[in-house]
C-alpha cells in the first residue's frame, strides 16, 4: 500500500514537471492521492511497520520427555518469537548450537512456560536441550532457515 503511495507520489510529481499544466486530467488524480499520503506524513512509519510484521515468525515449543514438538523443519529468515511450554517433569532448556550454543530459552522447570527471541540467517540450524543427555536421547532437532 504505501509502496504503492509512493509510486504515485514520483508518479505525480514526474507529471508535474513534465507535463504542468497541459494534462489536467492524468494529473489531477495523482495529486489527489499524493496530497493525501503527505499529509499523514507517515509514508516511511508504515513501510517500517509492515517490515516488522512480515519478518517475525512466532512458533510454539512444547517439550517433554524426551522430545521437542512445535519446531518446524524449515523457517523463513529473520526474527522468531518462541512460546516454550514445559509439558513435562524434569527441566528443559533450548539450545541453538549453530549460534555458539545459544541458550534462546533458559531452564524452564516442568509444568512452566517462558518466551525468548532468535535471529536466524539463512542456513540450518541445530536446536537442542542442554540438560544432562537430553540430546541424545531425542531433545534434538535441525532447523533449516531459508
Ligand atoms: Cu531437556
Amino acid at each position: 500500500m504505501s509502496r504503492l503511495a509512493l509510486i504515485a507520489l514520483v508518479a505525480a510529481g514526474a507529471l508535474g514537471l513534465a507535463a504542468c499544466s497541459s494534462d489536467d486530467q492524468a494529473a489531477a488524480p495523482a495529486e489527489t492521492s499524493a496530497e493525501d499520503t503527505g499529509a499523514e506524513d507517515g509514508g516511511a512509519e508504515d513501510s517500517g511497520d509492515t517490515a516488522d510484521g512480515e519478518s517475525a515468525e512466532a512458533i510454539t515449543v512444547t517439550a517433554s520427555e524426551m522430545a521437542y514438538d512445535g519446531i518446524p523443519e524449515t523457517l523463513p529468515a529473520g526474527t522468531v518469537e518462541i512460546t516454550f511450554d514445559n509439558a513435562g517433569d524434569a527441566p528443559h532448556d533450548l539450545v541453538v548450537e549453530e549460534l555458539g550454543d545459544e541458550q534462546v530459552i533458559p531452564l524452564v522447570d516442568g509444568g512452566e512456560s517462558a518466551t525468548g527471541t532468535v535471529t536466524l540467517e539463512p542456513g540450518t540450524y541445530t536446536f537442542y536441550c542442554s540438560v544432562g543427555s537430553h540430546r541424545s536421547m531425542g531433545m534434538e532437532q535441525t532447523v533449516t532457515v531459508e
